[in-house]
């Protein structure tokens, strides 16, 4: 156990004991007081209180301002203030807390480099907030782990003037979840935005849509036999006016013209009434003579139908994200960016379908970013560096992913099914690969084919219909179609596809902060936490390695240049001051051949604390001196 004055410690990295059972109870009791972010170490974790603090506002902005992390308590904006020229990124399993705290990064610095409150809402990044209930309406929905989950990846980027002033900033999506457009596993909802159209509470839109055509829309649409919504409850009909003002506010102030807007509402409930569709199975008739007919079944008509409302709403998604960079681009010139990742989180259901293995495996992939940053990268740093330091092997493995591969070459095969990509897959893994397993069968379990050994805990998935989902059989002639409409937003729905390569690109050129966001029970209590379930994400996440691995190495650092420069001016500025008064001695050695200075926690800071102090100490003296004080010599040794 730890010495009391260890109670409640805001960096873990400083405790005595560190162990699992420490760093549990440290986190444990600093949530109880509310205390929801902690440092451990080279990263930040927050565990999801699931109420709102008053921690976000003004007030807050303004005392992390040009803080010093140990200055002021954890907190987002401090991280997000030390982040300057940096990038961000939170992770964590679904429902922890990413997406809160990716606004919150935002909110900070979209007021504090516009100065303050008044800040200017037509500014690129004051503009990034206000886009979210947009992107949110279309790109969130609710399911078992999340009532606000998002379905899509952001990495948002803030752009910066070389004086600090913001610049402009831009979005990039990644992985929208389009399978939710038509199908969401019981209990699950369908996006937020069909919830809020449901409401029928916005006259305007009517207006803008014509009447006839909104009555239209309104008299086919029969919403509550719609197939392609699991649940539709009474509740969330009443919950959803209020957001539908703020999507549609937001859809204004983005500045998208009113063509766009109409274009938008239309093909949502065109979506919808591709939900509405039914159809009958005749009877077999003789196949057509001419080849380009093919008859269809039932089940094959429904897919195509789905397929294109899967792909309209995907078109759609994506085009407004480009069209909100488009709005959100000064135009300004750019010097640095800060970029802050928020990705839909780890998640595992009873069904986990291929939607679970492509987030479980971006997740994987950022795992493996933050294991090579905290735990190789570092470590390399230090042999760079003539350090001696024996090498610690964290031993992380991640689980496999040539099965995307194996789903791509089976998609090729005319004649491939389900049976034969599953046979596949247990030819090239089964026996041969770790963390792939047949799946344990028990009662009340939903049937699997594999079990995948992912960094956070066992997935069992269900490969049903992957290879139809790979292929998205969107029907060309309809798409011919569509690229003739008359309505001008249609044509334009086709914009070059996501990318999952970019991203780690991009995540590799920065200097990432984490932040990892717990979730403290799986209730959605506020304030109750759930031994085993943070143990188990601490375990698997690397928290606990990452901060064994800072207390042993040095997590500081400042290039050698800057740390001499530092110092010097330390010197000449005390020289210039105080001239034969002083009594300083200053016996480091500048010359040193090394690049950069490495330092075990703190001590850089605290030298630099030390520094400003003796400056402002300095200060105040030579003030005093001025009003005639007699100036005694102790004052200003430099310990
Ligand atoms: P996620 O982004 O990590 O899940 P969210 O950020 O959406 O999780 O958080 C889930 C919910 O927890 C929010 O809607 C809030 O109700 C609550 N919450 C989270 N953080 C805070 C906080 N700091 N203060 C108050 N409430 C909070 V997912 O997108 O599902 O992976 O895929
Ligand atoms: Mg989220």
């Amino acid at each position: 156990m730890n010495p009391p004055k260890y109670d409640k410690i805001e960096d873990m990295a400083m405790m005595t004991h560190l162990n699992e059972a420490a760093v549990l109870y440290n986190l444990a009791e600093r949530y109880s007081a509310w205390m929801i972010y902690t440092y451990s170490g080279l990263f930040c974790a927050t565990v999801n209180p699931y109420k709102w603090l008053p921690v976000y506002d003004q007030t807050v902005v303004n005392a992390y301002r040009g803080k010093k992390r140990m200055e002021a308590p954890p907190h987002i904006f401090s991280v997000s203030d030390n982040a300057f020229q940096n990038m961000l990124t939170g992770f964590g399993e679904s429902g922890a807390g990413k997406t809160v705290n990716t606004k919150r990064v935002i909110q900070y610095f979209a007021t504090i480099s516009v100065g303050g409150a008044e800040k200017k809402k037509d500014e690129g990044a004051g503009k990034i907030q206000e886009s979210n209930p947009l992107l949110e309406a279309y790109g969130n929905a609710k399911t078992v782990r999340n009532d606000n989950s998002s379905r899509f990846g952001k990495f948002i980027r803030i752009h910066f003037h070389a004086n600090g002033k913001l610049s402009s900033a831009d979005i990039e999506t990644y992985l929208l979840e389009k399978s939710r457009v038509t199908f969401q596993l019981p209990d699950e909802r369908g996006y937020h935005i069909f919830y809020q159209m449901m409401t029928n509470h916005k006259p305007e839109i009517i207006a803008l849509m014509t009447k006839r055509s909104w009555m239209l829309l309104m008299s086919v649409v029969d919403w509550k036999t719609l197939y392609i919504f699991s649940s539709w409850h009474i509740h969330y009909k009443m919950f959803s006016k209020c957001y539908l003002f703020s999507t549609q506010a937001a859809i204004d102030i983005l500045g998208f013209t009113s063509e766009d807007k109409v274009g938008i509402f239309k093909f949502t409930g065109a979506v919808l009434h591709h939900g509405n569709m039914k159809f009958k199975q005749k009877q077999r008739e003789e196949q057509p003579k001419m080849l380009l007919i093919l008859y269809e079944n039932k089940f094959q008509v429904k897919n195509s139908v789905s397929a294109l409302a899967k792909s309209i709403y995907e078109r759609m998604f994506l085009w407004m994200v480009i069209r909100i960079n488009t709005m959100l681009d000064t135009k300004q010139a750019r010097q640095f960016y800060i970029g802050v990742l928020d990705i839909a989180g780890f998640e595992i259901f009873d069904y986990n379908s291929m939607e679970q293995l492509c987030i479980n495996f971006t997740n994987e992939k950022l795992q493996q970013f933050f294991n090579h940053h905290m735990f190789v990268l570092e470590q390399e740093e230090y042999k760079k560096e003539g350090i001696i330091w024996e090498f610690i092997d964290f031993g992380m493995d991640l689980a496999p992913m040539g099965i995307f591969s194996i789903l791509e070459e089976e998609c090729m095969f005319p004649k491939a099914s389900d049976v034969t990509f599953k046979n596949k897959l247990y030819d090239q893994h089964l026996g041969k690969t770790k963390a792939f397993e047949k799946p344990k069968p028990a009662k009340g379990k939903a049937e699997a084919h594999f079990s995948l050994m992912h960094y956070a805990g066992i997935v069992d998935y269900n490969i049903t219909g992957w290879l139809d989902k790979n292929k998205d059989p969107l029907n060309d002639s309809v798409v011919q179609l569509y690229q003739k409409s008359s309505n001008k937003l249609l044509p334009v729905l086709y914009p070059p596809v996501e990318n999952l390569g970019k991203l780690m690109t991009n995540l590799r050129s920065t200097h990432p902060h984490f932040v990892r966001c717990l979730i403290p029970n799986e209730s959605k209590t506020p304030g109750l936490m759930e031994n085993f379930l943070v143990i188990h994400q601490l375990r698997c996440n690397g928290v606990l390695e990452g901060i064994r691995i800072c207390r042993k190495g040095f997590p500081s650092r400042i290039l050698y240049a800057d740390f001499k420069q530092s110092l010097l001016t330390t010197r000449r500025l005390l020289r210039n001051c105080l001239g034969p008064l002083t009594s300083l001695t200053m016996s480091t050695n500048l010359d040193t051949p090394r690049s950069s200075l490495a330092d075990k926690t703190g001590l850089l800071g605290t030298l630099e604390e030390m520094r400003d102090e003796k400056l402002a100490a300095l200060v105040g003296m030579i003030q005093a001196a001025c009003r005639g004080y007699v100036m005694r010599k102790e004052y200003v040794k430099m310990t």
